[in-house]
């Protein structure tokens, strides 16, 4: 019996198929592909219609070999979403949460509701592009997306919908809006008024892994495969990253290290107090009405964006070796803090590095090399520092930190970030989304009795490399400085 993952992250996606035998996972990758975002005019936007045909490809691709899945389900980033006309259509394309529209929203909303407010409410952290100051943005400039809206779907939603026809919201990523309230567990009517946002566009919020139709007739007869059952996971990919770290302490905290690194600890409340405000930490909802009590660090976008802008110049260079490169540049020659807001939006990441080392009197650095060292260095160093804050807000003393997702392959950031924390790193899965995905898909129908347990065969299934702490000294001396440098610049 296998089943099927849709896993899109804002880099790329892929389609996993995963046969559990024996209890052992075994899984095999079906597709993959880019996701580029489309900038026209002013917007960025996701190119949804292609992401959907993609997902069709990896059904195309399943067939291929003879294989009918026998459920699918889909994760995606969070905070975006479709809005869906009177008809049933999308309107428009939608936003890339990297889209400037959202500049400035943030105040305007906390001049309707306090800022201390909206954390009570929602115990989400404020990144300027949570769902609910798209929609204030989309509101004030009058779009026309807001008055023909019906329905607001989110992107793993909206594309489950074009799949089965089903309109429902999955509940992790329903939390990473804004606008859900954990404590009611609902959506926050109250909120929503306040903000002049209908809340008819909001409908019934499912559990992660609950079966959500299937695929419709007219699909199936497209593309030659049976009716299949499709499955809400933890359509937040964080949320699946999560179900999917290999823990055996209950007490666990984890980095799932993509184009964001995301790092925290699961906790079985929201955890909304002045201090998690204070340091801007959130509680977003995972499997089993679990929470991450977590933060958002930019991650390897910031590589992402500089290879990027090496390639427009003609120079391309491959992962491996960029990091490569970034083993032979000197050590720590200057810092920067990878969360300061010049490094949100799409662009050339080289010259605001240079720009950042300026305006903090450090050494302006040029080569490629030394670029990538100081982003994973720093990034190494931002780990330290929100993992102290990870212990600090649950009372929770960590013997080490496990890594998920495509940021493992870079083994160098998986050593160095052992080397910041002064702790071991126990790398793997690095699909981590896709195999919670699958994990959450076999918990719903049965083949586990609960999330240890999958994690207990996700342990035993895939390899975990573990990196030993090295060169304290030199790591501690280094974030001596590290602290100087971003909280002198706050
Ligand atoms: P997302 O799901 O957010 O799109 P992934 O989990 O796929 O991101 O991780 C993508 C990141 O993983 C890349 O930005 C890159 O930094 C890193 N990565 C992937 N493959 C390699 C590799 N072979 N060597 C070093 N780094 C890699
Ligand atoms: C990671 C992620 C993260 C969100 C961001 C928008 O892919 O889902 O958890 O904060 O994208």
């Amino acid at each position: 019996m296998s089943i099927l993952a849709y896993d899109l992250g804002a880099s790329s996606g892929r389609a996993l198929l995963g046969r559990l035998t024996d209890r052992r996972i075994e899984v095999e990758e079906l597709h993959r592909f880019s996701n580029d975002p489309v900038q026209v005019g002013n917007h960025l936007y996701w190119d949804i219609l292609r992401l959907y045909y993609e997902i069709k490809q990896g059904l195309t691709k399943a067939k291929q070999q003879g294989i009918s899945p026998n459920s699918l389900a889909i994760d995606t980033w969070a905070v975006d979403f479709g809005l869906i006309g009177k008809n049933g259509e999308l309107l428009g394309n939608p936003y890339h949460y990297r889209d400037r529209q959202t500049d400035g929203m943030m105040e305007r909303v906390f001049s309707e509701i306090p800022q201390f407010e909206l954390f009570q409410r929602t115990g989400i952290q404020f990144l300027p592009f949570n769902t609910i100051f798209q929609l204030y943005a989309l509101k004030l400039s009058d779009s026309t997306l807001i008055r023909e809206a019906d329905r607001f779907l989110m992107i793993p939603d909206l594309l489950r919908y074009f799949l089965t026809g089903e309109k429902v919201t999955e509940f992790s990523n329903a939390t990473t809006t804004q606008m859900y309230n954990p404590l009611k567990g609902q959506w926050d009517d109250e909120l929503l008024q306040r903000l002049g946002i209908p809340s008819t566009w909001f409908g019934t919020i499912v559990q992660s892994g609950t079966q959500v139709g299937k695929l419709r007739s007219a699909i199936s007869v497209e593309l030659g495969v049976g009716e299949i059952p499709v499955f809400a996971v933890a359509e937040h990919d964080t949320g699946s990253a999560v179900a999917a770290v290999p823990a055996m302490d209950r007490s666990f905290a984890y980095l799932s290290c993509g184009t964001w690194s995301l790092m925290g600890t699961e906790v079985s409340q929201p955890v909304i107090n002045d201090l998690t405000l204070g340091f801007n930490f959130t509680n977003e909802g995972g499997v089993g009405g679990t929470y991450r009590l977590l933060k958002n660090i930019m991650g390897l976008w910031i590589l992402q964006e500089s290879r990027r802008e090496w390639e427009k110049s003609g120079i391309s260079y491959t992962f491996p070796e960029l990091v490569k490169l970034a083993e032979q540049a000197p050590p720590f020659t200057a810092l920067i803090d990878p969360d300061d807001a010049i490094f949100l939006h799409p662009g050339d990441m080289p010259s605001r590095i240079q720009q950042y080392c300026r305006q903090t009197g450090q050494q302006v650095l040029g080569e490629p090399g030394s670029i990538v060292r100081c982003i994973m260095e720093s990034l190494a160093l931002k780990y330290r520092y929100v993992l102290e804050l990870t212990e600090r807000l649950s009372g929770h003393h960590f013997n080490g930190l496990h890594m998920v997702g495509g940021g493992i392959y870079n083994t160098l950031l998986c050593q160095w970030t052992a080397n910041a924390i002064g702790k071991p790193v126990w790398a793997g899965p690095a699909e981590g989304s896709a195999i919670g995905n699958l994990a959450i898909q076999w918990l719903a129908q049965g083949e586990f009795s609960d999330i240890w347990e999958a994690r207990q065969v996700i342990r035993d299934s895939f390899p975990v490399a573990a990196y030993e702490p090295e060169h304290g000294e030199e790591w501690e001396h280094a974030y001596g400085r590290f602290l100087q440098i971003i909280l002198g610049r706050k």
